[in-house]
Parts: C-alpha cells; sequence; structure tokens
C-alpha cells in the first residue's frame, strides 16, 4: 500500500550543483589551496549552490587552454558525469578562452571565484548606488566571455536577461551589454557626483571606517558603538552599502563612524573599480577600524589580505587601529595576548558580550584629540552668543569672562578651525551691517 506523504511535509526545492576546484601553485600560493577551497565552499553556498566534490591540483605551469592539466580535467569531467551539477566552478580567475574550452568539454557552466563573489554582491545589493556598481562589474565581466552556456544566465536571479543563444545572438548580447555598461557608468558618474556632495557636507566632521574581512563583525560593532540596527548575518557579504551614524553611546565629540562592504582575498578587479565611490568612504576617513576575527583560524591571512587591498585603495597611510573581535569564541586567551603583542596599536574586543569596546572608545578619542590644535580666541560680549554654537565642533579647555571680552581656550580640528574662522567672519559682517 502506498503511504501519501502529509500535506503540511514540502519538500525543499534542492539548491544546484557544484562541483569546486582549487589549485597550488609552489611557491605562490597564499593562502593554501584547501583554505582557499574551503572560503570558495562558503562563497558558492552564500550563493545558494550545493558543492557536491572537490578536486586540487598542484600546479607548476598554467594550461592556456584548460587551466588545470588534461588528466585533471578528465577526473573532473568523470565527477560532472556523475553528479550532473549546474557548475564547475574554480578558485582561480579563467580567461574568457579557458571559460570557454572548459564549457565545451564539461557541457555545464564554468565560472570561477570572480563570478561567484560578483553573484553574491548582485544578490545582497540593496541601493541604487550597490546595485549599479554591481551591475557594472557583471556587465564588464561578462562581456569578454559570453557563449552559449552563459544562457543559463536567463534561467539563474537576475541574469543579464540572456536566452539559450546562437553566435548572431551573441553578437547582438555583446551589443546590449556594450550600451548598458555605458549607461550604467554615466549612472554612477551621477551618484559619485551626490556622494561626493554628501562628502564635502562631512568635510569638517571627523570619520572612522570601519574596515575588514568579510564577516568579522564590522557591523556588529557598528551597532555596538551607535546603536544603530544594520544587518548582522553569519554570512558573507552581508553588508554592501556603506552606512554613515554618529557615534553617540558614551562619546564626548561629533564623530562620524561608516560601515564598509568585506574584503576577500582574490577580490574580482572589476568590483573594487566599481566600488569606488563606496571605498572613497573608506579613503576619506581620519581614522581606520580594522575589525579582525580572532576567532578564525586564517585571520592572520586575513588581515594581509585586507591590508593589501587597503594599500591598493591608496588608504595605507591612515592612522588606523585593530580591533581584534569574537574574544569570546577563543579557545584560548593566549591567541589574544600574542596579537596583541605582535600589533602594538591593537584592542581585544567582543561585540558580543561587549568586552573591550570601552578601550576601543578610549583609543578612537584617543586619535581624535592627537588630532586638535590649540586656539586661543577673544571675543566681544557681544558675540557671545557664538560660544554656544563653537562648542558643537571644538573642545573648550577654559573661558574667561572678562570686563574686556571673553577668552577661550580651544582645541579644535583643522576642519573645524576652517569652520570657526568662517563663523567668526559671518559674525563681524552682521555686526557691520
Ligand atoms: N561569537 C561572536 N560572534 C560575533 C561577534 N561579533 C560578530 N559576531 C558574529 O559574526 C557574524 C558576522 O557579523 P557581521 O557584523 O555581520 O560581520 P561583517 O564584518 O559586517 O560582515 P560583512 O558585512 O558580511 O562583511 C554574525 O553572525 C555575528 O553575530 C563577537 O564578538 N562574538
Ligand atoms: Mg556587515
Amino acid at each position: 500500500m502506498k503511504t501519501k506523504a502529509p500535506n503540511h511535509i514540502r519538500t525543499r526545492p534542492s539548491k544546484p550543483k557544484a562541483i569546486l576546484v582549487g589549485v597550488s601553485m609552489p611557491g605562490i600560493s597564499s593562502p593554501p589551496a584547501e583554505i582557499s577551497l574551503e572560503e570558495l565552499g562558503s562563497l558558492a553556498t552564500t550563493a545558494r549552490y550545493e558543492p557536491v566534490a572537490t578536486f586540487t591540483q598542484r600546479l607548476t605551469g598554467i594550461n592556456s587552454k584548460t587551466f588545470v592539466g588534461s588528466g585533471k580535467v578528465e577526473e573532473i569531467k568523470l565527477a560532472v558525469e556523475h553528479h550532473n551539477p549546474e557548475a564547475v566552478i574554480f578558485d582561480e580567475e579563467l580567461s574568457p578562452r579557458q571559460n570557454r574550452e572548459l564549457e565545451n568539454i564539461f557541457k555545464c557552466r564554468v565560472m570561477d571565484r570572480s563570478w561567484i563573489i560578483l553573484e553574491i554582491f548582485s544578490d545582497h545589493a540593496r541601493t541604487r548606488e550597490a546595485k549599479t556598481q554591481v551591475e557594472l562589474a557583471r556587465m564588464k565581466y561578462a562581456l569578454p566571455r559570453l557563449t552559449r552556456m552563459w544562457g543559463h544566465l536567463s534561467r539563474q536571479r537576475g541574469g543579464i536577461g540572456m536566452k539559450d543563444v546562437g553566435e548572431t545572438q551573441i553578437q547582438l548580447d555583446r551589443r546590449m551589454i556594450r550600451s548598458q555598461i555605458n549607461k550604467l557608468e554615466k549612472k554612477l558618474v551621477q551618484i559619485d557626483k551626490e556622494k561626493k556632495t554628501q562628502r564635502k557636507n562631512r568635510a569638517e566632521t571627523y570619520k572612522v571606517a570601519l574596515v575588514g574581512y568579510t564577516n568579522a563583525g564590522k557591523s556588529s560593532l557598528m551597532n555596538c558603538l551607535t546603536g544603530a540596527d544594520t544587518l548582522v548575518e553569519d554570512k558573507l557579504f552581508a553588508t554592501l552599502d556603506a552606512t554613515v551614524r554618529k557615534i553617540k553611546k558614551n562619546f564626548p565629540y561629533p564623530v562620524l563612524l561608516s560601515d564598509t562592504v568585506g574584503l576577500i582575498n582574490k577580490l574580482p578587479h572589476d568590483l573594487v573599480a566599481s566600488f569606488k565611490s563606496t571605498l572613497d568612504e573608506v579613503r576619506d576617513a581620519n581614522l581606520l577600524i580594522h575589525v579582525v576575527d580572532l576567532s578564525h583560524p586564517e585571520y592572520t591571512e586575513q588581515m594581509r589580505t585586507a591590508n593589501d587591498l587597503l594599500q591598493q585603495m591608496g588608504a595605507d597611510d591612515i592612522d588606523i587601529v585593530i580591533a581584534f573581535n569574537k574574544i569570546d569564541a577563543l579557545p584560548d586567551m593566549e591567541i589574544l595576548d600574542r596579537a596583541l603583542h605582535a600589533f602594538p596599536s591593537s584592542v581585544g574586543i567582543s561585540c558580543q558580550t561587549g568586552q573591550g569596546v570601552e578601550s576601543l572608545r578610549q583609543k578612537i578619542i584617543y586619535h581624535y584629540e592627537k588630532k586638535l590644535v590649540p586656539y586661543r580666541l577673544e571675543l566681544d560680549h557681544s558675540q557671545a552668543i557664538l560660544v554656544q554654537e563653537i562648542r558643537k565642533f571644538a573642545l573648550v579647555l577654559k573661558e574667561d569672562y572678562n570686563p574686556d571680552g571673553i577668552v577661550l581656550n580651544l582645541r579644535l580640528s583643522l576642519g573645524a578651525k576652517a569652520k570657526l574662522e568662517f563663523i567668526l567672519k559671518r559674525s563681524l559682517k552682521t555686526a557691520a551691517g
């Protein structure tokens, strides 16, 4: 007798399967292939694939046609026939030619780490800016790689709208994509202008940016320091847009904190270029807080990747404080002692328990005050009304009300000095008028 499944039990639609391929190249593989491949597994899972098999190969040279050697290609092909996956994902960037050759051999989609990262970004983009930036990077990446296999894109989420196509159709698609790239670039120039104006308006305020490897806890720290409720998730690239908030809790100065997009090893070049305006937020900061997940076994490697990317962005000359996060999850506190010893400008924190967050706050205050310059200001009694305004952007150390006028001993930032001079000029003009 057949038994029917009860109505309320629904089978979940199965995820598309994927086979993962990594290589190690003696002397230049950093991090090691297995670690990088494990991370590719997380990326694939975040992009909603189910990894069903993994392959690694030690390579001394790259095969210009198939990236890996012919023996490995045969092995992978057998696995493809066995598992019938939606895609084979390589951990390294493939050239358009390698992509094509491999698709012809495996008869399924072949993609690389860059494309997976682009898919995740595309899924997580929420604002007009992030969507435009990701779409531009995807188009630029796809343009030289259009093949019949990319027709599968149309069946995937938010694909670039191509059908399973022949050569003529591919030509048409290329033209369509080029014009789309053009449009997106123009749109980004406009967004960049708007962002610049926003940044200009904030020019006098001290800015702190949270940077670091994806999933390190940047958004959690943002929430801890500002009381915001930015999205925190245990997934890669939860944050794509720079959120800016004032640090309010227990904080004596007007400081803006921005949460930024996470960094990762082998971040696609097109993506870094497209995210220029988001990353300008980092370049524009007076202080960076490099958030590190100290409970991650590969935290030093992740720090190195983040530092390399910061250097590429031209942000390596900004003051930096390292926040070793997730200390509540450490198996052994010696890890923290070693890390703090190795990196002098660092502090151990836990966004989950709040431990160490006060020390981090003190470090931000220290860096803020370091930038302030002393300033002595003499005002007329008729200008007494200005004192309240000045207090908003300068530290008033001493204030003397004498018969001749008011003397203020201030400490302020260079931006605030310019603002003060502007206010004084305005007040003189008003008095004269
Ligand atoms: N145990 C522990 N987990 C934490 C801590 N801080 C953050 N997490 C967890 O780490 C995961 C990632 O946190 P997020 O704040 O989203 O990390 P992020 O750096 O903003 O990540 P992206 O936006 O994806 O780059 C979440 O599951 C958090 O709950 C901490 O101090 N201890
Ligand atoms: Mg985040």
